[in-house]
């Protein structure tokens, strides 16, 4: 895909830390899909960020081609964006770099997921993980982005960007574009089924039952439904202080089928929780099926994977370049020399 000057540019990626989940699709992937025909989308698989917390390079390798699979099963047609597997993109670590040295101890120190992830990597609280707003910060000013479609956690991390974008502005003149977060309307951020008070979330490697992966089959889908957590007042209405599994699946259920909490609350009026349940376990059915047959149709043709994510790489490179070329001359990097003109080793 060529970008298109006339367009705003969008950009947005997920870790392959685990297998997707209804969160990542509901929060992220299915926004994306509506705006893709009207942006220059950068569409990444976020990998370096993957390993600020712990996992075997194996599974990390099959995470990220499961990943890419799932993403175009999803409606991520790679013809109409650039899909790329960021460590493919240097530009991203050189960039995160110099904006490292334009970011604060402090502002950092104060970011919600750091905190979290701390707690639950007490034995790993490494650089990587305190920098990560940085790395994403790169990612995203990177492509000049406009908006970036990310579910509600992710807000925070799109608002240190325009900080850190700021300063840069401030100190250097006027190099980066200042992007806005784009938040779903419903479901952004879906909650987990068992726990109605946490996220839904990949890495999540305790208890399952609450998380509804997108390689899910349907009965697992149907039963983890059905065991959802909820209120002993057994009235479908939304109520997010009092009544939050409920809400948590009304949620999902008007993110799938377009309807209003008014609407659900009118359809199951006089019916149990039981039959809610079932209605929000088969919309989910309904709409993750033929995106698991074709993600698995799509596993089995590992060259057009790799065809896809070279040339994604080798567009986002280019358009990566522009800016990272303009950056080091802002903080007075000597323009690097044609590798033609590199004396040869040993000379
Ligand atoms: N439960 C969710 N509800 C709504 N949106 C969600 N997203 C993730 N979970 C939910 C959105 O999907 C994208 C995924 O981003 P990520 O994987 O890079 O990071 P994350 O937000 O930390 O996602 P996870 O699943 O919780 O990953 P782990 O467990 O590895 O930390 C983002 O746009 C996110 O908002």
């Amino acid at each position: 895909m060529e970008t298109n000057a006339k367009k705003p540019t969008l950009f947005s990626g997920i870790k392959p830390s685990g297998t997707l989940t209804l969160g990542s699709y509901l929060g992220a992937i299915s926004n994306w899909t509506r705006y893709i025909d009207d942006y220059n989308s950068i569409l990444c698989i976020v990998d370096l960020h993957t390993i600020t917390v712990r996992i075997p390079p194996a599974e990390l390798r099959r995470n990220s081609l499961t990943q890419l699979a799932y993403y175009i099963a999803c409606g991520i047609d790679p013809e109409k964006c650039v899909l790329f597997i960021q460590s493919h993109v240097p530009a991203h670590a050189e960039l995160a770099w110099v904006l490292d040295c334009y970011t604060m101890f402090g502002e950092l120190s104060r970011m919600t997921q750091f905190k979290d992830k701390s707690a639950k990597n007490a034995d790993n609280i490494n650089a990587g993980l305190f920098t990560y707003p940085v790395l994403m910060a790169a990612d995203i000013l990177l492509y000049n982005t406009d908006i970036v479609p990310v579910g509600d956690d992710q807000r925070q991390h799109v608002e240190i960007c325009r900080d850190i974008a700021t300063r840069f502005n401030n100190i250097c003149g006027e190099t980066f574009r200042l992007p806005t977060a784009v938040l779903p309307k419903v479901a952004a951020r879906v909650m987990s089924l068992s726990d109605p008070t946490s996220k839904m979330s990949k890495s999540e490697t305790g208890d399952q039952s609450g998380c509804i992966f997108l390689t899910d089959s349907k009965d697992d889908i149907v039963r983890k439904f059905r065991r959802a957590v909820t209120d002993s007042e057994a009235s479908v209405y939304y109520d997010e202080e009092n009544k939050k599994g409920i809400s948590n699946l009304m949620s999902i259920y008007s993110s799938i089928t377009g309807s209003s909490f008014d609407q659900i609350a009118n359809d199951f009026a006089g019916k149990g929780y039981g039959d809610f349940k079932l209605a929000v376990a088969e919309a989910v059915c309904d709409r993750l099926m033929p995106i698991q047959e074709k993600a698995n149709a799509l596993l089995s043709d590992k060259a057009y994977l790799e065809q896809v994510y070279s040339e994604g790489a080798a567009r986002a490179s280019a358009l990566a370049r522009r800016t990272l070329d303009k950056v080091y001359r802002k903080v007075g990097f000597v323009a690097k020399p044609r590798m033609g003109r590199m004396p040869e080793a040993g000379k």
